[in-house]
Parts: C-alpha cells; sequence; structure tokens
C-alpha cells in the first residue's frame, strides 16, 4: 500500500467505525502510537487517523494458543514497555485466552476459550504442532485435544492468524533433525493465510506492530515469500547491524575473550549469521529497546530463519570453509566487473572458486596463459560479495581490509 492508499484505507475504516461507535472510550496514548505507526510503515499525515481509530475502537479480542515451545514469545511480549503490557492489554487488545497469565484455569478456562469463538477475534499461535500418529505429544486441557484439533477448530473461526515465534511459523527447535515429535510450523496443515513472525523469541516490538496493523487497517500487512511482514522481515539483519562497518573492514573478533569484542569488531568469524537473516533486530532490539545478541557480543544464530537450527551450521562457527555443506568444488565465472580489482582484469575472467575442505581461492585467467594465476588465497572466512567490493577501494575502508587481508 502506498501513502494514498493507506490514507483513504484508514478514512474508510475510521468512518466505518465512527457509524457504530460515538464517543472516545479513552485518552489513548499518542505518542505510543505514533511510534507504533512510524514503525509499521504508516506516514506521519496518517497518524492522527490512527489515535482516532484506536480510541473509538473498543479492543480486539485476541486468542493466544500455546502449543509446543518454552513460552519464550509469551515472555516476549509481556516485556513490552511505553505503554506496559497492562494498558495495552486493557485500551487495544482484550485477551480472552492465554494459558499462561490468564486467571482461570482448567473447564473454566476452556470455557472462556469456547465462548470467545462466537465473537469476532483474532489469534495467535506460539509453538510447533506435533501431526498425525504424533499428535498426542501435543495435547491440551483435561479432554486432551490435540493442538492440531484446536489450532484447527480456532484457526477456522479467526479473523486473521498470527504465528508467533519460529516454532510456529517453521517447526524451530522441537522440529530440528531428527523431529522425533513431527512438529510443523502452522502454515503446513491450515488452509487459511497465517501471518508468520518469527524469532526465538520475536521482539516485542515485530509481535505488537503486527496486531496493530491488522486492527487498524482490518488487513493483513504486506508480506514476503515466508509471509513474514516486510516491514519488520523486509531487510537484512546485517545491513543495520552497529559492527557492519568492522565487517567491511576485516576486523573481526577472533574469539569471545578477544579485548575487541568490545571495540565493535564484527563477529563474523565467531560464528554471526547475521549476513543470511531477513530480520529488524538492530532497529528494534529487544526487552524494551536494552539490546540485542549482537550487541550483547553473540553473533546471531539466525533464530528467525526457516529451518535455522540444522541449515546453519555450527552456532559460534562461520557458515564457510568447514561447515558450508558443500560436497563438490564450484567454480564462479565470468564474475561482473563491477568488482574492479585493476585495470588489467578489463579483458579477463575472475574465477571464485571454493569447496568445504579446502581454501577458498580467487583466480584471475588472463587471455594469454591458460594457467590461472591466483590472485587471493583465502584459507579463512571471508564475505566474498564484500570482499570483492572493497579490494580496490581507495577509500580508508578499502585500505583497512587490504591491510587486515594480508596480515
Ligand atoms: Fe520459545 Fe516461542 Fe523459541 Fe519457539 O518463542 S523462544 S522455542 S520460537 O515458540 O517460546
Ligand atoms: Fe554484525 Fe554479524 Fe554482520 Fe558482523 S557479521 S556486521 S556482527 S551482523
Ligand atoms: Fe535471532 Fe539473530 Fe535477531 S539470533 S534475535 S535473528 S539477532
Amino acid at each position: 500500500m502506498d501513502k494514498t492508499q493507506m490514507l483513504e484505507r484508514l478514512e474508510q475504516r475510521l468512518s466505518e467505525i465512527q457509524s457504530q461507535y460515538k464517543e472516545p472510550r479513552y485518552i489513548v496514548n499518542k505518542e505510543w502510537i505514533g511510534q507504533i505507526c512510524t514503525l509499521i510503515g504508516i506516514p506521519k499525515e496518517c497518524i492522527e487517523l490512527c489515535v482516532q481509530i484506536l480510541s473509538l475502537k473498543p479492543p480486539t479480542r485476541l486468542i493466544w494458543l500455546h502449543m509446543a515451545e518454552c513460552t519464550g514469545c509469551s515472555e516476549s511480549f509481556l516485556r513490552l514497555d511505553k505503554p506496559g503490557v497492562e494498558s495495552l492489554l486493557l485500551e487495544y487488545i482484550s485477551l480472552e485466552y492465554h494459558e499462561t497469565i490468564m486467571g482461570a484455569v482448567g473447564f473454566g478456562a476452556k470455557k472462556s476459550l469456547h465462548d470467545t469463538l462466537d465473537e469476532d477475534f483474532i489469534l495467535v499461535i506460539e509453538g510447533g504442532v506435533s501431526l498425525d500418529e504424533n499428535a498426542y505429544f501435543m495435547t491440551s486441557g483435561a479432554d486432551s485435544i490435540t493442538g492440531e484439533m484446536e489450532s484447527k477448530e480456532v484457526a477456522s473461526k479467526a479473523k486473521a492468524i498470527f504465528a508467533v515465534g519460529t516454532c510456529s511459523s517453521f517447526g524451530g527447535v522441537q522440529a530440528a533433525l531428527p523431529n522425533p515429535t513431527s512438529s510443523v510450523g502452522i502454515d503446513t496443515f491450515l488452509s487459511q493465510k497465517v501471518v508468520n513472525i518469527p524469532g526465538c523469541p520475536p521482539s516485542e516490538a515485530n509481535i505488537i506492530g503486527s496486531l496493530i496493523y491488522f486492527i487498524l487497517f482490518d488487513e493483513l500487512p504486506e508480506l514476503d515469500n515466508f509471509n513474514r511482514p516486510l516491514w519488520s522481515y523486509g531487510k537484512n539483519l546485517h545491513d543495520m547491524c552497529e559492527r557492519k562497518a568492522k565487517f567491511e573492514s576485516g576486523d573481526f573478533v577472533e574469539s569471545f575473550d578477544d579485548p575487541h569484542l568490545q571495540d565493535g569488531y564484527c563477529l563474523y568469524k565467531v560464528g554471526c549469521k547475521g549476513p543470511y537473516v531477513a530480520n529488524n533486530c538492530p532497529k528494534v532490539k529487544f526487552n524494551a529497546k536494552t539490546s540485542w545478541p549482537v550487541r550483547a557480543g553473540h553473533g546471531c544464530i539466525a533464530c528467525s530463519e526457516p529451518n535455522f537450527w540444522d541449515s546453519f551450521g555450527r552456532i559460534e562457527e562461520p557458515l564457510n570453509n568447514v561447515n558450508a555443506y558443500i560436497t563438490t568444488r564450484k567454480t564462479l565465472s565470468h564474475l561482473p566487473h563491477i568488482h574492479n580489482i585493476d585495470d588489467e582484469t578489463d579483458s579477463n575472467t575472475l574465477i571464485l572458486e571454493w569447496q568445504s575442505n579446502a581454501p577458498t581461492k580467487i583466480y584471475i585467467q588472463t587471455t594469454d596463459s591458460a594457467i590461472p594465476q591466483n590472485l587471493l588465497d583465502c584459507s579463512f572466512q571471508a564475505h566474498f560479495p564484500t570482499l570483492l567490493a572493497h579490494l580496490s577501494g581507495k577509500n580508508k575502508l578499502g585500505a583497512r581490509l587490504v591491510e587486515n587481508y594480508s596480515k
């Protein structure tokens, strides 16, 4: 949706709501609404409309189901500040069912779940779900309904469905090989559209922002091909990282007791998977914006990516020579000339060669020699697009990079 479409949609929403509800119910927290709107990509001109919508509209009913998980997503949600989660729950969201924090227990709790199914509500599912003959690994309540049955029943009545956490989005930790409980993400068996909000756990900002977007527009945000909202998962985490300049100058932390950890050196060599991740952690952070993994001194483990547990190698080693699952030798020839190594390469070919068990090499194939000349032998971890782009840089960063790589 562009700016004009957003404005039109919000005006239409406001007039629908005004026809039903006349008096604002409370003084909403305008500052917070402004912040959350900016975060989810709503332009300044529309914020007043959002304030009016949220002050007129009664709280939106929310059912939050727990499946196979650690409740970290709920913990993250509860870390919301300004307003605290209590004021969110009193003013904008009516949490009808959430096994961890609700007062009711047993049959009383299940009754409030079933009573809500007759009303309009939105659904959050946290955790993976076991299927088929393993479905009874995940049951809920005295009647032992399986997670699969309960999710299907509640989802069939929901206005919108959000998979909160990597477990619910893609299976997550319990779906890691050999996946003994046959756990899967919920969109593998639900027929309705699911908005995935992955992360183990996702930040409170990404959870709340996605819910507020739906509450305001009565429609889902724009999604990527993994059904993740573009406003939160549309950019590469590494590009927003505060240590990125050090990555580009080749200044890497070599071990976890390296004093340069505190000087902002990059964590790629101690396993950071940031370059492969689409998430906004450096921007929104966690625990009321206190910090995020890379600031705290540990590399990103790609916790919000599908299959992260199995596909990203060892947690504290880079995804390169020894950890990349490449079994056959590969050669990349005719690299685009943007790398501009030097003028002589104009008529020549650059060859990048890598194997899982050997140093990575960059060759230059000259027109007058059949044997490629070895340009650079990288028996250490390197991110090639960046290396090539900066190798011949005339600026300070390029010079520092060459100095570091020569060492
Ligand atoms: Fe835990 Fe949520 Fe990880 Fe999973 O977060 S933090 S195991 S994504 O479902 O509770
Ligand atoms: Fe930041 Fe990791 Fe990228 Fe280094 S590799 S800049 S620590 S995201
Ligand atoms: Fe997860 Fe990486 Fe963010 S580990 S929390 S996606 S920094």
